[in-house]
Parts: C-alpha cells; sequence; structure tokens
C-alpha cells in the first residue's frame, strides 16, 4: 500500500515539474523573450555544474565501494576461482580506466567551452588518423579480452586429468542428488527410462533393467485387467494409449539392453555398463580439497544451473546430455568458518541458478570440502551404501534387496 502512494506521489510530481516549466515557457513569451536566448550568467552556471558534477559523481561511487565493499563475496575457495576472479578484476580495471578517463574528459571540455557570443565552433569534420585509432585499439583491447576469457574458460571446463575424481550432480525440480564413483572410480551409465523409486536417477545395470521391465510388464498386465472391465469410452481409450506407451517403453528398454550387452563384449571391464552397481547415490555433497575433481551434470526435467558462488563456478544442467566442469577446491570449509567468515555456521553452497519455477528458490545443496583423509572416511562409509550390492556368486539376494530398500528409503526423505 505504501509502495503504491509513494508511485502516486512520484507520478503528481512529475506532473507537477511539467506543469512549471510550461508556465515559465508561457511567461517568457509573454515578457516578449524568446525561449533560445539564454542568459550569460545562466550559462556560466551551468558550466560551473559541469565542472562540479563529476566531484559529486565519483565522491558517491567511492562512497559506495567504502560503504557496500564487504557485502561482496569473500576470497574464492578454488584454483578455477582464482582464475576467473582474475579475468573479472582485469576487466574491471580497464573499464575503471576506461570511465574515469572519458568521463573526466566529457565533463571538463563540457565546461570549458562554455558558449561564448565571441567564440565559433572549429568545423572539424573528419580525420582518418583518428577515426583508425579509435578502431584499432578498442578492437586490439577486445581481443586481448575475449583471448584472455577463452583461455580462462578452458581452464574450467576442458577435459579434466586422467586421476582427477569423478561426481555427478543430478538436478530436477527441485533437488540436486550426488553420484559418486564406487570403489571402482568409474560412474556407471545411465538411461532416464531406467528411472523408477529405488533408482532415481536411471543407473543401468543388468537388475535395473530386469527390475523396470517387470515393472513396467505388471503396469500393462493391471491396466489390461481393468480394460477386460466396463468402463466409459475415454477411460477405455486412455487406458488403451498408455499400454502402448509401455509397449514401447519396453521395446527401448530391451533395446537398451542389447546395447549393453555388445558395449559390455566389445569393451569388457572398460564398459561403463559394468560399473553402474557400486554407484553412490547420495543427497550429500562432498569434496577433498586440494583435488581436481570432474563435475559431470545432468538434468531430469528442464534446464537448471549448478552453481557454487564461493568456488566461482557454475554450468547449466541440460537435460538430454552431460556437462561438465572442473573444481580444484582450496579452502576447506573448516577454514572458511573459522579464519575466512568468522562463522561457524558458514557453509558452502550449491544453488540452482536458472529460474526453473515455484521451489527455484529452495533448490540448494550444502557443500562440506574437507582434507582428503576426511574425505576418503566419509566415501568409505558412503561406499557401504552402494546403488546396488555388486553382482558377485557370494551376494545373496536378500541382502540386495534390503540395500535397495535403505538407499530408497534415504531417498524417500
Ligand atoms: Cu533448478
Amino acid at each position: 500500500m505504501s509502495k503504491l502512494l509513494i508511485l502516486i506521489v512520484v507520478v503528481l510530481g512529475i506532473l507537477a515539474v511539467a506543469q512549471l516549466a510550461r508556465v515559465y515557457e508561457l511567461t517568457s513569451r509573454l515578457r516578449g523573450k524568446r525561449e533560445e536566448e539564454i542568459s550569460d550568467a545562466d550559462n556560466r552556471m551551468n558550466a560551473t555544474l559541469m565542472w562540479l558534477f563529476p566531484f559529486a559523481y565519483f565522491g558517491f561511487f567511492l562512497w559506495l565501494v567504502v560503504k557496500y565493499g564487504d557485502k561482496m563475496l569473500p576470497v574464492a575457495a578454488s584454483t578455477q576461482g582464482e582464475a576467473t576472479d582474475a579475468l573479472l578484476d582485469f576487466n574491471w580495471w580497464i573499464l575503471i580506466l576506461v570511465f574515469i578517463l572519458t568521463n573526466v574528459l566529457l565533463f571538463y571540455f563540457a565546461g570549458k567551452y562554455v558558449f561564448s557570443k565571441d567564440r565559433r565552433a572549429h568545423w572539424y569534420p573528419h580525420n582518418n588518423k583518428l577515426e583508425l585509432l579509435w578502431t584499432v585499439v578498442p578492437a586490439g583491447v577486445l581481443a586481448v579480452i575475449i583471448i584472455y576469457g577463452l583461455t580462462t574458460w578452458s581452464h574450467i571446463t576442458s577435459p579434466a586429468s586422467p586421476d582427477a575424481m569423478q561426481v555427478e550432480l543430478y538436478a530436477k525440480q527441485f533437488d540436486w542428488t550426488a553420484r559418486y564413483p564406487g570403489s571402482d572410480g568409474m560412474l556407471g551409465a545411465t538411461d532416464y527410462r531406467l528411472i523408477n523409486g529405488t533408482n532415481p536417477l536411471g543407473i543401468v545395470t543388468a537388475t535395473s533393467i530386469e527390475t523396470r521391465l517387470a515393472e513396467i510388464e505388471q503396469e500393462i498386465a493391471d491396466a489390461e485387467a481393468q480394460l477386460s472391465g466396463v468402463l466409459p469410452d475415454d477411460q477405455r481409450h486412455e487406458l488403451q494409449e498408455r499400454i502402448d506407451y509401455l509397449g514401447r517403453m519396453t521395446a527401448r528398454i530391451i533395446n537398451l539392453r542389447g546395447v549393453m550387452e555388445q558395449d559390455i563384449k566389445a569393451n569388457g571391464a572398460a564398459s561403463t555398463y559394468l560399473h553402474g552397481a557400486d554407484d553412490v547415490v547420495t543427497k550429500d555433497f562432498y569434496l577433498p580439497v586440494h583435488k581436481e575433481t570432474s563435475i559431470l551434470i545432468r538434468s531430469r526435467d528442464i534446464i537448471h544451473s549448478a552453481f557454487i558462488p564461493h568456488l566461482r563456478v557454475q554450468m547449466n544442467a541440460v537435460p538430454g546430455m552431460t556437462t561438465h566442469m572442473k573444481v580444484t577446491p582450496t579452502i576447506t570449509t573448516d577454514s572458511m568458518r573459522t579464519y575466512v567468515m568468522q562463522d561457524d555456521k558458514f557453509d558452502f553452497i550449491l544453488l540452482c541458478n536458472k529460474i526453473c519455477g515455484a521451489s527455484h528458490y529452495n533448490m540448494q545443496m550444502p557443500l562440506i570440502v574437507t582434507p582428503p583423509a576426511e574425505f576418503d572416511a566419509w566415501l568409505a562409509e558412503a561406499n557401504k551404501k552402494p546403488f546396488e550390492a555388486p553382482a558377485t556368486p557370494e551376494a545373496t539376494p536378500p541382502a540386495t534387496d534390503s540395500t535397495a530398500t535403505a538407499v530408497m528409503a534415504e531417498h524417500a526423505n
């Protein structure tokens, strides 16, 4: 309500000023003065104001920097972040330099060449040298900025070194799930058709394919049982469409199974289809400090964006493809709390940085950066709860079930 009142006052104020200007115009006309006749005193006052304005302007700018400087993000906590900050600072220095130079000249000349009856403007229509200068210099500066920017960008997105750790971040409306490779150090293949209650990320394994096929078969059987009863036409039509859809889904999953079998035959132990069972699917996001990590990013529904502001890294999560960024954290959560933020509740945070729907604001997950030993201990603990118990002859089916149930229960929360 008060906002509306302020708006009304502002609008009325503007109208009042416009009316005053009109009254002034009319009185000058009555006095027989022409509008463009401006007194020397007015001109001199304007020239002085032109000279005073930059002081007020840059003074205000400095005041803002001093007053709100501490609202900026703290020091970058990853090597990639340090590179990004250096790039940003480089751009800032160029901008500030050019901005101050051009604005000082602008207001200085506006004040210096105040109107005088005894002076005529110099007619200076064209100068090829000047044209060349102010085309080539900005082009050169831009080229430097772009080359420097692309180098930094590739530092973040180029393939990670072979011994880098892999972590997957999976986005959906409205939360994040992390996936760590199990003891084999490799993430398994995924396919969205396999997503169900126990397999929220669609990890492909022989077992998850069979489970999903049985699930669909059951759903088809249920729908067909319903169809055999008496039903209104529109419901019958809907059910039939659902059955057809599930039939197509079955065919595609069987096709996926064929692809998997061929890939295993061709690549043996290197096949990604053999590495899903021991993956760890978790709501905890841990990274070891000073270790290069390759973060793979996927989305289940629409475009999201994985943004870790304190590490200065961000990458879109795009449905249908896997995006990638590298990150090497340089400060642990504990050090951030003790030395940087002086706040023992501080946490690094992974945010969604694409407005993706009603609960976008809440799509976040804390990130914990620990010393390597602590990270290894956490991962060893997490490895005890793999996505599926490994398909070894010793593994008894009840154990597999209880693990799957435990994982499912974890995700239900
Ligand atoms: Cu999102």
